[in-house]
């Protein structure tokens, strides 16, 4: 987010600088040219990150539905239901703008989030765009967590995942 702002900041630096020089070219010698290089370099630079990474919408919000926190589950099967709001659900490999894939993060922390989702049996990928999942849990307590990965399973900049709740299972 404050990457974005910065760009923003340096996109209205630089039409301000173009504007000047254009005031400059009314009043007398000096053509407006040189100013445009300038502005045409910001818009490729606010599109990609200089990590790489896909951007994010703001606002985007991944959620667990259910189960909610704290919930018990006897017997251990459960269905998962993901949410997203502000962003769309994307099979993998469909590089689409503000879109993703669901990843459930399960018994563990987030994994890092500059590289691709690792997948194991802590890192769940739902990448023909499932917004739910069935899980057959051993009694116990786990952990569940959402992480919204792009078309090549890495994590949105900046990155969308949900709160990580606990479930118990009897
Ligand atoms: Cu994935």
């Amino acid at each position: 987010m404050q990457r974005r702002t910065m760009l923003g900041a340096l996109a209205m630096t630089s039409l301000g600088a173009s504007a000047s020089a254009a005031a400059q070219s009314a009043s007398g010698t000096a053509p407006a040219a040189p100013a445009s290089p300038s502005t045409a370099t910001a818009s490729p630079a606010s599109a990609t990150h200089a990590t790489g990474a896909t951007p994010s919408p703001p606002n985007a919000l991944c959620y667990i539905i259910w189960p909610a926190d704290g919930t018990v589950i006897t017997g251990g099967k459960l269905w998962v239901r993901m949410g997203l709001r502000n962003m769309g659900v994307c099979p993998k490999g469909f590089n689409r703008p503000n879109t993703g894939h669901h990843h459930l993060v399960l018994d563990s922390d987030l994994p890092p989030l500059d590289q691709e989702i690792p997948s194991d049996r802590n890192h769940l990928h739902y990448g023909a765009g499932e917004t739910d999942a069935h899980l057959e849990l051993p009694p116990g307590k786990h952990t569940l967590q959402l992480l919204l990965g792009d078309y090549n399973h890495r994590p949105h900049d900046p990155p969308v995942y949900s709160k990580k709740i606990t479930i118990v299972v009897r």
